[in-house]
């Protein structure tokens, strides 16, 4: 289902061609052209004064929290530069001195923008002030906030039950935006919180929870610069988490081997020239991983079984610590005797060699540490998958040590911080009940949707309102045209926000906007300059405070817009003090100490520089499981199988892009200029199917016995392994299919989509 594109705004970026230049992929990450690149970014959108009073706050103590990945900052010692390229690109794209104004919507309908490009959108600039779109109105307008409230109020009321209401958090909101929404919601009356965490870590925090007790990493950075072996799997640091490279190169340095296990080889994960330092700048390089894994797509749980082969073969089992700490040691071993190399072998698309070197190496390691990201998180067994990884550390003994241990590496700045404020439709019975302590009322018990089932239930007509807290749901979602078509069956959909970007177009009956402050901006309220807090990927809550003059005098805190769009809810149903809440973002600390364990003396903990770690009981081996041991488990393998002239696709990020915003048409790391609409393909596969390089073709995708068709793509012959293809999201995600997920964790499967490809007819 498309959509009629003259009447409707499009749901899909247009399917045009750029004008493509293409060159080897890079030998390295960063360096000088990425000190270029990132003072070019801020130039581009803003005055030096502007730029350079965001960029010396950035990352440093006391300044603001770097708004793009979730990578931590050093405790101890930091630079004068402590951010990357990319993160001077996502601070760049929020300090813009441009701006989505009345005149912008006045001069623009919806169904035009809709035609425009993604990067369009977002370089349109900062948004001024809310705006509602009326029912069959082609014009957003502007509305002051109390209308803007009122509509809101009016609309969340009307719903016959608090489930046809549903609140996305996408994870750039800050520990006390989350709080207090998630307070609201659930003094609304429903669970129904989505957030992007459904589409990314999920898969890691079930698999963790389940067979370790806690849905988070267990390193430290400094545990990373100085363990013996690091383990990079399906993560793509350079562009993704470029300061990850810094404590790579330190680890190299410090005498530690990285082994990467991706498709393809990664520029970033083969050598970095770090760009503060001369030896960078004249581009000297470090190599980094010294053995690299071109798996399959979707191969990694096959790998991780032969490397536990490897483990019982070579008698490294970890005997004291399987005795004392853990469960299902037997059925594992069982099951790691009957699993044949030949099957391990054609399901990596790895050689039995191959695997046995990494094994080797990470036996022979005193420690190790495994780093992971989308390419483990987002396929139908990744659950499995991880619980697989977790069974080579618990095996080895390797975790809950110092050096050794688990770091899913997380993506938004605050998605790991939103989950530890209970953003999630699944809370917990013991969190509900110091919640309902703590505000005098009753929590609904009842589980919420997560991003699936939200979008299923909008389109199956169960949605009246939605509401999103940062993000762009409509992209970020799998199949486009079928998430369109569900936010489009409610009355209500609205967008807390500081860019502009798709899922305002693609709207409900009604739609409003409501424009944000950013991470760099000062956030003055009755009680004076307020900071908010953020936990990074190792458990590390810190402050974060802007200085910026706002983009507008018109812009609300987000913590600011959750208390009067609560209190104009709920009014009097509410005994919760949103009023002093907004005045005093402390008070709201108080209550999440209360509320929250590991927050003690927050407010006292949060002013101390560096923030402070939250209680990781796995660091002291104590596993909160069921059982209160870890969990080995057995995970079969269940390989994907193709027909004839079936690819499977990835869909991933170029080095231009944050998530669904784009930055830039360039992927400069992969040799790609000026396009997006581009499929990376082995050169074998292409000649297979006589596709010449940069011919334009359609890729259809399967699931269920249904096909979805993307578009306009130009075929790129690239080093990956035969049979795994990739293209970028969001352009890509019209191939997800909606019912495309993970068991167990319920994240669409982004990383393996079954596609053919067909040649355009005569272009
Ligand atoms: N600049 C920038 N930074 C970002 C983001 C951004 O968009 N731009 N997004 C943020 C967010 S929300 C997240 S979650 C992270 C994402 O960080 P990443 O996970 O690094 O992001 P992806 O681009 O999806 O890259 C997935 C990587 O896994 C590999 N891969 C894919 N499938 C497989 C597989 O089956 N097995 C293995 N072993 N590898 C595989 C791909 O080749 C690719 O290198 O980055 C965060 N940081
Ligand atoms: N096919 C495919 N789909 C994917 C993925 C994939 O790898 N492949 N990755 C998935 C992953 S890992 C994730 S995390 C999701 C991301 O999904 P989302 O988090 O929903 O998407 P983003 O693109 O990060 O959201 C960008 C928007 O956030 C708003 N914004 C930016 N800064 C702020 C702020 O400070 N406050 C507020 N209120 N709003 C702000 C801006 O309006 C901007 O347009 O996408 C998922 N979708
Ligand atoms: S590594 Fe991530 S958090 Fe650090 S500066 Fe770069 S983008 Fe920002
Ligand atoms: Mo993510």
């Amino acid at each position: 289902m498309k959509d009629p594109s003259d009447t409707l705004p499009d749901a899909e970026p247009p399917r045009e061609l750029g004008d493509l230049k293409r060159s080897e992929a890079k030998a390295y990450a960063v360096g000088s052209a990425a000190v270029i690149s990132s003072l070019s970014q801020i130039h581009s959108h803003t005055n030096a004064a502007r730029g350079t009073k965001a960029l010396a706050k950035l990352n440093q103590k006391g300044g603001f929290d770097c708004p793009s990945c979730a990578w931590p900052d050093p405790d101890g010692k930091r630079a004068m530069t402590e951010f990357c390229e990319n993160g001077a690109k996502a601070v760049a794209t929020e300090i813009t001195d441009r701006r989505v104004d009345r005149k912008f919507f006045e001069e623009h309908s919806l169904v035009e923008l809709g035609k425009k490009s993604d990067f369009w959108l977002n370089d349109a600039g900062r948004i001024t002030e809310p705006f509602l779109l009326e029912e069959g109105a082609t014009h957003y307008r502007p509305v002051n906030w109390e209308e803007a409230f009122e509509v809101l109020a009016e609309e969340l009321n009307a719903c016959a039950d608090p489930d046809e209401a549903i609140f996305y958090t996408s994870g750039r909101a800050s520990n006390e935006a989350a709080f207090l929404y998630q307070l609201f919601v659930r003094q609304f009356g429903t669970n129904n919180l989505p957030d992007c965490s459904n589409m990314c870590h999920e898969s890691s925090g079930a698999a963790l929870s389940e067979t370790i007790g806690i849905g988070k990493g267990t390193v430290t950075l400094e545990e990373i610069e100085t363990t013996d072996c690091v383990l990079v799997v399906g993560q793509n640091p350079g562009t993704n988490h470029p300061r990850m490279l810094t404590s790579l190169e330190i680890t190299v340095k410090n005498g530690g081997t990285i082994i990467s296990v991706n498709p393809l080889r990664e520029t970033g994960l083969r050598a970095f020239a770090h760009p503060q330092k001369i030896s960078g700048m004249l581009g000297r390089a470090t190599p980094l991983s010294s053995l690299h894994l071109p798996i399959q797509l979707n191969g990694d749980l096959a790998l991780f079984k032969g490397m536990i082969k490897c483990v019982f073969e070579a008698g490294a089992v970890d005997e004291a610590f399987i005795r004392e700490y853990t469960t299902g040691f037997e059925a594992l071993r069982e099951e790691s005797e009957s699993v044949q190399w030949a099957d391990l072998v054609v399901q990596s698309g790895l050689s039995e060699k191959q695997i046995r070197e990494a094994a080797e190496i990470f036996i022979n390691a005193k420690e190790a540490i495994t780093c992971w990201a989308m390419g483990l998180t987002q396929h139908h067994n990744s659950v499995e998958i991880i619980r697989e990884l977790v069974n080579l550390h618990l095996l080895t003994g390797k975790i809950g040590r110092p050096k050794s241990g688990l770091c899913p590496v997380r993506g938004h700045s605050n998605v790991q911080g939103d989950r530890t404020m209970e953003i999630w439709e699944k809370p917990s019975e013991s969190f509900l009940q110091r919640l309902d302590k703590e505000f005098g009322f009753t929590a609904p018990r009842e589980h919420g949707y997560d991003t699936v089932d939200a979008i299923r239930a909008m389109h199956a007509g169960k949605g009246r309102v939605f509401i999103g807290l940062g993000g762009n749901f409509l992209s970020a979602a799998p199949d486009t045209h079928y998430t369109a078509a569900a936010l489009r069956n409610c009355q209500l959909t609205a967008h807390i926000s500081t860019k502009l970007n798709r899922g305002h177009l693609v709207t409900g009956k009604r739609a409003l906007i409501l424009p944000c402050l950013g991470r760099s901006e000062r956030d003055e309220q009755a009680a004076g300059p307020q900071m908010v807090s953020v936990e990074n990927s190792m458990g590390v809550v810190h402050s974060s405070q802007g200085t910026l003059e706002p983009a507008s005098p018109s812009l609300l805190s987000e913590p600011a817009i959750i208390c009067r769009l609560a209190d104009a809810t709920l009014g009097e149903r509410s005994e919760a003090p949103w009023k002093e809440f907004e005045n005093n973002y402390d008070r709201i600390r108080e209550s999440i100490e209360r509320v929250i364990p590991g927050f003690d003396n927050f407010n006292e903990r949060l002013r101390e520089p560096g923030g402070f770690y939250l209680p990781n009981g796995v660091k002291e081996r104590v596993f909160a499981t069921a059982t209160g041991k870890a969990n080995l488990t057995v995970n079969p393998l269940s390989a994907i199988k193709l027909e004839p002239g079936q690819l499977l696709l990835q869909t991933f990020r170029s080095h231009d892009q944050f998530n669904t915003t784009i930055y830039g048409m360039d992927d400069r790391y992969r040799g790609i200029k000026n396009e997006r609409r581009v499929v990376f393909l082995n050169p074998d596969d292409m000649k297979e199917r006589g596709i010449e390089a940069e011919e334009p073709v359609d890729i259809t995708s399967y699931f269920g016995g249904e096909t979805r068709t993307a578009e306009l793509f130009l075929a790129i012959p690239y080093e990956t392994p035969k049979g795994s293809a990739a293209a970028y999201y969001p352009e890509a995600n019209v191939l997800v299919a909606i019912d495309s997920t993970a068991k167990i964790s319920g994240t669409p499967t982004s990383k393996s989509v079954i596609i053919s490809l067909a040649k355009r007819n005569g272009k």
